[in-house]
């Protein structure tokens, strides 16, 4: 598999650009593409020649963990110095225009003396991302498997939760102590909580009836994305036959990913069981941010193609009352699809 980095150079040369910077200034705010093709998600500035090798620019203090991650690093104490460097008057410069702020682009033209063209690479940068090489997928997969381990861990204890908070510290605690930081804040919604598509989680006691878990966990920087809904108590005939629908059309969207399939007609398919009850988009890539391409909603006129990994999340919410999703992880490949999110999805029902 070529690797992210070639891939980009020969871009550039075809597009006449002469290097590409992206940039992470804040270790907590991550830019996804500097990781992306750094594998780095330190401080850094990663600076792409149109050929040759790349530069990974870094403080000193964070020179060992950089060179961990990137074949090639320079630590230098004015990291901008070395970058203007690089640059002469008249060349065209690539930037991820999506996160570049106004702040770093007025530095970046403070510290950059020669007279430079930029051009985004954002685009391009995130339709590279949608298509996993092989290596990705192998961490993806551990990512999905450890995600896994910990719901079964969690299920196992579910009835020594008092708390909505206690689910979710519970499993942040799982993956913590596995030295993994989660993809996004846990969801745990329990009752008339569930109805919300996007609620996260209280201190309220768990209540009575569905309760939606969506977690995820970070791995080598990949993301892992998966829901189940567990029943608290007693459900009525009516509870198990709105859960059945729901994985129903779960599993039949599914069975519908592969490639040429167009991501709008997995999502319309289940929009047209689901109705008006189910109010986001069927699903999206996950891959080094957690919502990435491409999406699977109404309008994605993608075609899916191998090495894309998406959720399939279909729901239903019932406003005052309670919600339901499913969400599992799926590789696109070369004949169909791989499931990287196995753990069944029968109803588990928790006495309470
Ligand atoms: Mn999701």
């Amino acid at each position: 598999m070529v690797d992210v980095v070639k891939r980009l150079q020969k871009h550039m040369r075809e597009k006449k650009i002469d290097y590409s910077i992206l940039y992470n200034f804040h270790a907590q705010n991550i830019n996804e593409n500097f990781i992306y093709l750094s594998k780095f998600h330190g401080v850094g500035v990663l600076v792409v020649p149109k050929s040759g090798a790349a530069i990974l620019v870094v403080p000193r203090m964070e020179q060992q963990s950089a060179e961990k991650a990137f074949s090639k690093v320079v630590a230098r104490d004015d990291i901008f110095a070395f970058v203007s460097g690089k640059l002469r008057s008249g060349m065209r410069v690539a930037l991820d225009y999506s996160s570049v702020t106004l702040k770093g682009s007025s530095l970046l033209k403070k510290k950059i003396k020669a007279k430079l063209s930029f051009v985004d690479i954002s685009d391009y940068l995130s339709s590279l991302r949608e298509v996993k090489s092989a290596e990705e997928i192998a961490i993806m997969k551990k990512a999905c498997k450890i995600t896994e381990e910990i719901y079964y861990e969690t299920f196992s204890h579910f009835d020594e939760f008092e708390r909505e908070s206690d689910v979710a510290a519970f499993m942040t605690a799982l993956a913590n102590s596995q030295g993994l930081q989660l993809s996004f804040k846990p969801i745990v919604a329990s009752g008339v909580h569930s109805s919300e598509a996007h609620f996260e989680v209280s201190d309220c006691k768990l209540k009575k009836g569905f309760c939606v878990i969506d977690f995820g966990i970070r791995y080598h920087n990949y993301c892992s994305d998966m829901t189940r809904t567990v029943f608290i108590g007693k459900p009525k005939k009516a509870d198990l036959l709105l859960y059945e629908k729901v994985l129903k059309v779960q599993l039949e969207c599914l069975d519908m990913v592969k490639p040429g399939v167009r991501c709008m007609d997995i999502d319309l398919h289940a929009r047209k069981i689901l109705g008006s009850d189910f109010c986001h988009g069927l699903g999206h890539g996950v891959g080094v941010g957690v919502h990435e391409g491409p999406s699977v909603s109404p309008k994605s006129k993608h075609k899916l193609v191998p090495g894309n990994v998406i959720t399939i999340e279909p729901g239903v919410y019932l406003k005052g009352k309670y919600g339901i999703r499913i969400e599992d992880d799926v590789l696109v490949t070369a004949k169909g699809k791989e499931l990287l999110t196995k753990m069944p999805k029968h109803l588990l029902v928790v006495e309470k």
